[in-house]
């Protein structure tokens, strides 16, 4: 049996608006864990990583995960940096879905927020070293190993650096040209051409149209719809070999109303959940292998 090791993130200091620190509980209270058992995985709880206690002590770094699925959920878009470069493998490839690139250093940044930085960080693209940084490995991720889907909302400085970069970019419109099928292909072959590398999937939810991801801090329209995000999720299960996922960027405190829906049938343990914080829970399912039928 396959072990899934839940790393809760509830740092939300990476950008302006509290609410994003309380996805980690949401997404237990919404039964993940019961609903990932049920598809046959065994549930290692690590608990809630303390940041405030992390800010007071020496910098430490994140425990290196190895040979369980490490599911790190946020939290904003900052922890990818943590849970990416506590990840062991080497040669890992990373599928970014987003609508924005996260790829601005301190230099470029118009907002400064540190939620829009985390690519660039992985990739070595900071001029400097930051305080409390440093356990962290700049350019532990290599620009051909990264592949974006979704983006919609990238800054002037970034895309430029983007564009002058080897990492891939599907844009919303390659998805409207391509569709999501031929789109997720062409990213796995673009990171990962022989099919044998170790994947990991950093899922900001922003990535999703705002219609059915209301609940997120930075909603961007024109963005994957329901079934294209799940395709995304299905897909990366389907090479047996995505070993770690982020599932950031989620507000309960910005979500409309909770719902009791099908995901949760008339288990009485389930409550009900928020509509972003569901979608959260049905696409984690999705990529941990969950299928229709
Ligand atoms: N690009 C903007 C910035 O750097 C927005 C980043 N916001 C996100 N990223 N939600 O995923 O501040
Ligand atoms: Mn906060
Ligand atoms: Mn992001
Ligand atoms: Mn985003």
């Amino acid at each position: 049996m396959r072990t899934i090791r839940f790393i809760g993130a509830p740092f939300c200091e990476g950008q302006n608006l509290d609410g994003a620190d309380l996805g980690p509980t949401a997404l237990r209270e919404a039964g993940l864990q019961p609903l990932a058992e049920m598809l046959g995985w065994s549930w290692e709880d690590a608990g809630d990583l303390d940041f405030a206690a992390a800010l007071e002590e020496e910098a430490e770094p994140p425990p290196k995960e190895e040979g369980r699925f490490a599911l790190t959920c946020g939290g904003d878009h900052s922890i990818a940096a943590g849970s990416i470069c506590a990840l062991v493998y080497p040669d890992l490839g990373v599928i970014w879905i987003d609508a924005h690139a996260d790829a601005n250093t301190p230099r470029t940044s118009p907002s400064a927020h540190y939620h829009g930085m985390p690519a660039a960080h992985l990739l070595g693209w900071f001029d400097n070293g930051i305080d409390g940084f440093e356990w962290f490995e700049p350019g532990c991720l290599s620009e051909n190993r990264l592949a974006y889907i979704g983006l919609r909302d990238i800054d002037a400085e970034e895309g430029r650096m983007l564009r002058a970069s080897n990492v891939h970019v599907f844009t919303m419109r390659e998805v409207d040209k391509h569709g999501i099928a031929k789109v997720m292909e062409m990213a796995l072959s673009a990171i990962d051409p022989n099919g044998f590398r170790p994947l990991h999937l950093s899922l900001d939810i922003d990535a999703v149209d705002p219609h059915f991801a209301p609940g997120t801090g930075t909603a961007a329209r024109g963005g994957l719809s329901y079934r294209e995000i799940h395709y995304i999720a299905e897909e990366m299960a389907e090479t047996r070999r995505l070993v770690g996922m982020d599932l950031v960027e989620i507000n309960p405190g910005l979500d409309e109303a909770p719902q009791r829906s099908s995901m949760h049938g008339d288990d009485p343990n389930l409550k009900p959940c928020s509509p972003t914080v569901q979608l959260g829970v049905e696409v984690a399912l999705s990529a941990l292998g969950k299928r229709i039928m």
